[in-house]
C-alpha cells in the first residue's frame, strides 16, 4: 500500500455542480442510483476517476446514453472515464452496497434495525462512486425509499422537500441541502426513533428546529442532549457571531459508532454515549463530555463544513479549530454565573483536565513513531490520523494564537478567515494567514512566519529556564532556551533533521520566599503575570526590583505546549502548591512534588522517598485551604495518573509504577484520614442531581475523599464505601463506590456488588459499558477474569463501544495485568480480531503499545514478539499495517 503525500496535492480537474442520489434502502443491499453535473475546471480533457469501494457497480451512463464497460475502466476501487472536452455533461451511475455486512462501520452500515452512515473521512465511497476528497463540493438532493414500517423515518441533510408513500408498503422522503458540502460530510438515516425537538428564533430571527432522534424507550434521556445543542446554538452567536445556517438541525443517536459523532451538515449522528444521560445511570462526566461533544460538532457547522479543508493533511484547520471552541465552550458554560474567584478556579479545573489528556494521550504520541506535526506530510490511511496531535495539540496551537492575538484580536482573526474564505475548501495557512492579517496590525514589524513551524514541526518542545539573581542591583535575568529533539522517523534520518526554534508564549510569574507575588517590572511595564514570546534558540529578559531570589512560577496557565525544564526543590513546589496565585500553576507544582515522592519511591522502594512527609503536609494544607472550591481541591489532591506516571519512568516500568502509586495513596489515605472523613461529610449535597461545576466539583472531593479512605485499607474505608454505594442516587456516586471496591475492596464485597450493579442496570448498554471497564482496567482483575468476562453473553467485539469498554480498557488502563507475556500476546490476538472486523478500531488497538520499545527489556522483547505475531499475518488492512510498520520500523 502506498503513502499519500502532502505536496502532490492536485486540484480535481473537475466540478460536480449537483448531486442528486436515489437509495432504495434495504439492509442486504441497497441500490444507490447517483446522477452527477459535472464540469470540466480546466478543460484540459482529463480523465475523470471516481472511487469507489466494496460496491457492485450496475450500469453508468453518460448524458442519458448507457455506456459499454469499454468505454470506461473499472478497478476495485477506482472508476475512471474518459469524457473528452465536454465542458459540462451528466453522469449516471447505478451501484449497489452491502450495508449489513459492513462491519467497518464506515459508509452505510446497520446499527440495531436502522441504517447510519458513516463517511468522513473516505466512506462515500463505500456508499456511490464519487470524487471521494474534501475539496469537491456539491449541492445535494437525496431521495430515500424504504419500508415503511420497518424503516418510519427517513432523514438525510439539509430540507424535508416531499414525502409520500409508495406502493407495498414502502414510502419515500426527498431532502436538499441548500450548501454545497463534500460528501464526507453526507448522511442518510432510517429507521425507528424517538425524538425530542425544540423551536428556536436565531439571532436574526429565523426559526430553526432542532431535533435529537434516539431509540424509543431513551426520550427521557436526551433532555441534556438538547438543551446541550441549544446553549451551543446560543453561544457560537455571542461568542462568534456565528448563527445557525438552517431551518433544522438534527442529532441522532447510534448504538454502533466508531467514534464519538459526525458532524454531518445538519444531520449529526451520535455515538449514544454522547447523546443519552440521565441522573440515575449517566455520570457527571458524562454529562460534560456530551455538552463538548455537542458543542463540538455543532461548531463544526461553520469550522469545518462552511469553511472545510481542502486536503486530508489539513484536518487539524477543522479539529484543532473546533476542539479550541468546544473547550471554551465548556469553560464558559460550566463558570456561567459564577462569582470572579469560582469561575476563575472553574476556568483553571477545565484547563488542568484538558492538559492532562494532552499530556497523557498525545506527548507519548509525539515522541513515538507515530509522531506527526499537526498538519502531517504523509499517510497511508487517513484514520490512522485522526489523533491527539491533530485535535487535542491543534487545539494548542490555536490556543497560543488567541493568547498572542487576545480575546478580541483573535476574534477579529476568525471574522476576517469567514469573510475570506466561507464556502471554500483551504488550508491551514489560510487560517494563519487570516489571524496574521490581525496580528500585523497589533505588531507592526512582526509576522507570525515563525509561529508556522508549529504547523510543520512534530514533537514536544522542551523549555529549559535559568533564573540568574544579582542583588545588588535587584534585577532577575530569566533565561528560556528551546530544544526540539528530532522524534519518529527524524531520529533516524542521516543527515539529521535541523529543527528550527518556534514562537512560544511562555507565561511566567513569582513569589517571594513566603509565597507572596511580586511583580514583574521590565522596560517600566510592571504586571504580574509576564508573557515572554521566546523566538530564539535561547533568549534572555531581564526584570527590575527584585530584591531576593524569587520562587518563579513557570508556563502559567499552560501557555505553551512544551516541556519545562527547571530543577526545584521539594520546598519550592510545597511552596508554590500553597501560594501560587495561578491555579495552573498551583495545581501543577503539588503534582510535580507529588510525581517525585512517587519516583524516588520507584528508584529506591527501599527506603522511600524522603520528601514523604512534606508531601503529606502539603496535601493536609490544601485539605485545609477554605479558599479552594471543591472541583479544584479534587484536582489538586488527585495522584497523577498511572499513565501519565508511567511517562515519566525510563525505561518504562508499568509494574513499579502500579505499585508506588497503591502505595502512596493508600499512606495519603490513613496519614491524613480525619482529614478525608471531614472533607467526606462536608461536600454531602442534599436536593436533586444536577451536573453544574459546583455540584460535580463536590461530588468529585467527595468520592477523591472516598477513594483515599477506602485505599487506606482499614475496615471502615470499605464499610463506608459500601454504604456510599447503597445510598448514592445518582451514577456518578455509584460509580465511584463501585470504582473504589473494585481496585481496593474484599473479593467478597467486590463480586457482590458488581453482581448487584449487572442486575439492575442489564437493559441500560451504556451502564453495562461502565461494568465492563470498571472491571478490566482494575488491578484486582486478571487476564484470566477479562477473558472470562469476554464470555459473557453481553459482550461483543462488533461493538466499539463494548470493545472499548472491555478490551480497550484492558490494554490502556490495567497496567498490572497487561504486562505479561499473556497479556501480550491476548493484546495482539484481539488487534488481529477486530482487524478482520473493523480496522478504524484495530489499528487503534495496535496503538495502545506503539511505545514498546521504551519499556523495560523482558516487555519490551516480550511486546515484539506481540508487533512481529501481528506483522507476520496475511492480508492486514490498510490501517492496521500503517501503524505495524511504524511501530517496526
Ligand atoms: N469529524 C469527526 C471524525 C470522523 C472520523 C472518522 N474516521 C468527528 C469530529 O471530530 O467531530
Ligand atoms: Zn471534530
Amino acid at each position: 500500500v502506498q503513502s499519500i503525500s502532502r505536496h502532490d496535492y492536485r486540484p480535481y480537474p473537475y466540478r460536480i455542480t449537483h448531486a442528486d442520489l436515489q437509495f432504495d434502502l434495504q439492509a442486504d443491499a441497497t441500490r444507490v442510483h447517483t446522477r452527477l453535473s459535472v464540469e470540466s475546471a480546466d478543460a484540459s480533457g482529463q480523465a475523470l476517476v471516481l472511487n469507489g469501494e466494496d460496491l457492485t457497480l450496475e450500469q453508468v451512463a453518460l448524458d442519458g446514453r448507457t455506456l459499454s464497460p469499454d468505454e470506461y475502466t473499472l478497478t476495485e476501487n477506482t472508476l475512471t472515464l474518459a469524457p473528452g472536452t465536454l465542458p459540462a455533461f451528466t453522469l449516471e451511475i447505478t451501484s449497489l452496497c452491502r450495508p449489513a455486512d459492513n462491519t467497518q462501520l464506515m459508509g452505510l452500515y446497520v446499527s440495531g434495525n436502522s441504517l447510519f452512515t458513516q463517511c468522513e473521512a473516505e466512506g462515500f465511497r463505500r456508499i456511490t462512486w464519487f470524487p471521494d476528497r474534501p475539496d469537491v463540493m456539491s449541492r445535494y438532493r437525496v431521495t430515500l425509499r424504504a419500508d415503511k414500517q420497518r424503516y418510519p423515518l427517513l432523514l438525510s441533510n439539509g430540507n424535508l422537500l416531499e414525502s409520500r408513500d409508495l406502493p407495498d408498503g414502502r414510502h419515500e422522503a426527498v431532502w436538499e441541502d441548500p450548501h454545497p458540502k463534500p460528501c464526507y460530510l453526507f448522511a442518510l438515516v432510517a429507521g425507528d426513533f424517538a425524538c425530542r425537538e425544540q423551536t428556536i428564533q436565531t439571532r436574526s430571527g429565523r426559526d430553526a428546529l432542532l431535533q435529537v432522534y434516539s431509540d424509543h424507550g431513551s426520550e427521557h434521556q436526551t433532555e441534556w442532549a438538547l438543551d446541550s445543542l441549544v446553549r451551543s446554538v446560543r453561544w457560537d452567536e455571542t461568542r462568534f457571531g456565528l448563527e445557525l445556517d438552517l431551518d433544522r438541525f438534527m442529532i441522532v443517536a447510534a448504538r454502533d459508532f466508531n467514534m464519538g459523532a459526525m458532524e454531518n451538515k445538519g444531520l449529526n449522528v451520535f455515538n449514544s454515549a454522547y447523546v443519552l444521560a440521565d441522573p440515575e445511570s449517566a455520570t457527571d462526566a458524562s454529562y460534560h463530555a456530551i455538552e463538548a461533544v455537542i458543542g463540538h460538532e455543532y461548531f463544526h457547522n461553520w469550522t469545518g463544513n462552511r469553511v472545510t479543508c481542502r486536503d486530508w493533511f489539513q484536518l487539524s484547520l477543522k479539529e484543532g479549530l473546533t476542539v479550541f471552541r468546544d473547550q471554551e465552550f465548556s469553560a464558559d458554560m460550566m463558570t456561567h454565573g459564577l462569582p470572579e474567584a469560582e469561575a476563575q478556579s472553574a476556568r483553571a479545573v477545565k484547563r488542568i483536565d484538558d492538559v492532562t489528556a494532552l499530556r497523557i494521550a498525545q506527548f507519548p504520541e509525539d515522541a513515538g513513531p507515530m509522531a506527526h506535526p499537526i498538519r502531517p506530510e504523509s499517510y497511508q490511511s487517513i484514520s490512522n490520523f485522526y489523533t491527539a496531535t491533530i485535535y487535542e495539540k491543534g487545539a494548542e496551537i490555536i490556543r497560543m494564537q488567541h493568547t498572542l492575538l487576545g480575546e478580541e484580536g483573535f476574534r477579529a482573526g476568525m471574522d476576517e478567515y469567514f469573510r475570506r474564505h466561507d464556502g471554500q475548501a483551504v488550508t491551514c495557512d489560510d487560517f494563519l494567514s487570516a489571524m496574521e492579517s490581525v496580528y500585523v496590525r497589533q505588531n507592526p514589524g512582526s509576522t507570525l512566519e515563525q509561529f508556522r513551524r508549529w504547523y510543520s514541526q512534530a514533537g514536544t518542545p522542551r523549555v529549559k529556564v535559568t533564573l540568574a539573581h544579582d542583588a545588588a542591583a535587584q534585577t532577575l535575568r530569566v533565561t528560556l532556551e528551546q530544544r526540539n529533539p528530532p522524534v519518529g522517523i527524524e531520529t533516524r534520518q542521516n543527515p539529521p533533521v535541523e529543527k528550527l526554534p518556534l514562537h512560544i508564549p511562555f507565561a511566567l510569574g513569582l513569589l517571594d520566599g513566603e509565597g507572596k507575588e511580586l511583580s514583574l517590572t521590565h522596560k517600566g511595564v510592571k504586571q504580574a503575570t509576564a508573557l515572554l514570546e521566546l523566538r530564539e534558540k535561547s533568549q534572555t529578559w531581564t526584570f527590575e526590583n527584585i530584591a531576593e531570589q524569587p520562587v518563579p512560577s513557570l508556563l502559567r496557565g499552560f501557555s505553551a505546549p512544551v516541556i519545562v525544564e527547571y530543577e526545584r526543590t521539594p520546598q519550592e513546589l510545597a511552596l508554590l502548591a500553597r501560594h501560587d496565585t495561578d491555579a495552573f500553576a498551583r495545581w501543577e507544582a503539588a503534582q510535580s512534588l507529588a510525581t517525585r515522592v512517587l519516583l524516588d519511591s520507584i528508584s529506591r522502594p527501599e527506603s522511600g522517598s524522603p520528601d514523604e512527609q512534606l508531601l503529606i503536609d502539603t496535601w493536609e494544607a490544601l485539605l485545609q485551604d477554605g479558599s479552594l472550591t471543591a472541583a479544584y481541591r479534587s484536582r489538586i489532591l488527585s495522584l497523577p495518573a498511572e499513565r501519565e506516571l508511567l511517562e515519566k519512568t525510563s525505561p518504562l516500568d508499568p509494574l513499579a509504577v502500579v505499585e508506588a502509586r497503591r502505595r502512596l495513596i493508600g499512606k495519603l489515605g490513613d496519614a491524613l484520614a480525619p482529614f478525608w472523613m471531614t472533607a467526606y461529610e462536608d461536600n454531602r449535597i442534599d436536593g436533586p442531581y444536577a451536573p453544574d461545576a459546583a455540584s460535580s466539583g463536590k461530588r468529585s472531593m467527595r468520592n477523591l475523599a472516598l477513594l483515599y479512605l477506602m485505599a487506606a485499607g482499614g475496615q471502615g474505608g470499605q464499610e463506608l464505601t459500601l454504604e456510599h454505594y447503597d445510598a448514592a442516587r445518582n451514577m456518578t456516586d455509584r460509580m465511584a463506590a463501585l470504582g473504589a471496591l473494585v481496585q481496593y475492596g474484599t473479593p467478597e464485597a467486590r463480586s457482590e456488588r458488581l453482581q448487584h450493579f449487572y442486575t439492575q442496570w442489564r437493559h441500560n448498554p451504556l451502564v453495562i459499558d461502565r461494568w465492563f471497564a470498571v472491571q478490566a482496567a482494575s488491578a484486582a482483575t486478571s487476564l484470566a477474569d477479562v477473558r472470562q468476562l469476554m464470555t459473557h453473553p453481553d459482550f461483543s467485539l462488533r461493538n466499539p463501544n463494548r470493545a472499548r469498554s472491555l478490551i480497550f480498557q484492558f490494554c490502556t488502563n490495567n497496567l498490572r495485568n497487561v504486562h505479561s507475556r499473556e497479556g501480550h500476546s491476548f493484546w495482539a490476538e484481539q488487534v488481529l480480531a477486530l482487524d478482520a472486523l473493523n480496522p478504524e478500531i484495530s489499528s487503534r488497538l495496535a496503538r495502545v503499545f506503539e511505545n514498546w520499545q521504551r519499556f523495560t527489556p523482558v516487555l519490551r522483547d516480550s511486546l515484539q514478539q506481540a508487533w512481529r505475531h501481528i506483522q507476520s499475518q496475511p492480508a492486514l488492512s490498510s490501517n492496521l499495517s500503517e501503524i505495524v510498520n511504524k511501530a517496526l520500523s
